[in-house]
């Protein structure tokens, strides 16, 4: 059999964005003691997203949160017996575990920034989990099935639903607020929509047809984690310290 694991590469980019999800979370804390309690929502949920990464980081480079997936690959000719190749290839499910908590706060947070209703918050969240979850069992469900594509449709349908609430009613509620709010909070979800994005394309070659290697998918992901959470957080947090329009009272 075919064995498709993390080497040198992938091991080493585990390694780094741990250590920057440690340095961020300790950032975003420091940032958090130099305002009142009362304004320090947002530090709160970022400093909570960049320390959960972190676990998940410390736990893929330590060689845990993952397993193997054993993928069948069927040749058929004509006329001679199917033959078969066997793959075993990592699928880092801590990722999943990761993202089920973080995807919810960062939308906390844009929601939070753009002035979202109670019920708006609710159900983007949920549309948020279900695509996480819809997502996992796409990665571990079993090969060759079209439920493994089912799965992942579900997936791109929720995070259509995701979409929606964050351009639709988050862009709405935040031009109700003021001119500047308005301003960044298109920028930052119009950031945010652009790196998601990219998750599930990186999954469709990487898990979904396998044509990236593990080490590459461990740096795509990488780098996409690195831009939606700690340069996401330090952009909200510095723009949140200069824009008093952002604060809330909660
Ligand atoms: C999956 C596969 C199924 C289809 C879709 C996906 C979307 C994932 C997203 C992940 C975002 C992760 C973030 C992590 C933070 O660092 C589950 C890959 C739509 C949007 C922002």
């Amino acid at each position: 059999p075919e064995y498709q694991h993390a080497h040198h590469d992938g091991k080493t980019t585990l390694w780094v964005v741990f250590v920057i999800m440690v340095i961020a979370s300790a950032v975003f804390a420091a940032m958090s003691w130099r305002v009142p309690v009362s304004k320090r929502l947002y530090h709160v949920i970022t400093t909570l997203i960049t320390t959960f990464a972190a676990i998940s980081y410390f736990a893929m480079a330590t060689g845990h949160g993952v397993s193997y997936k054993h993928i069948r690959v069927r040749h058929s000719h004509n006329h001679v017996p199917d033959t078969y190749d066997d793959i075993y290839r990592q699928v880092f499910w801590a990722r999943y575990v990761d993202w089920s908590l973080t995807t919810p706060l960062l939308l906390l947070d844009l929601s939070l920034l753009a002035g979202l209703s109670g019920a708006h918050i609710l159900m983007a969240v949920v549309a948020d989990i279900i695509m996480i979850l819809t997502g996992l069992f796409a990665a571990l469900g079993s090969e060759g099935t079209p439920q493994k594509w089912g799965w992942y449709a579900i997936a791109c349908i929720a995070y259509l639903v995701v979409i929606w609430h964050l351009a639709i009613n988050g862009r709405a509620q935040a031009a109700a607020k003021s001119q500047k709010v308005a301003s960044f909070f298109f920028a930052i979800a119009g950031f945010t929509i652009v790196v998601w994005t990219a998750y599930p394309i990186v999954w469709g070659i990487a898990d979904g047809s396998r044509k990236m290697s593990v080490d590459a998918e461990i740096i795509a992901y990488a780098v996409l984690d690195v831009l939606a959470k700690p340069i996401f957080g330090l952009w909200l947090l510095f723009t949140h310290a200069k824009m008093p329009e952002t604060n809330i009272d909660l």
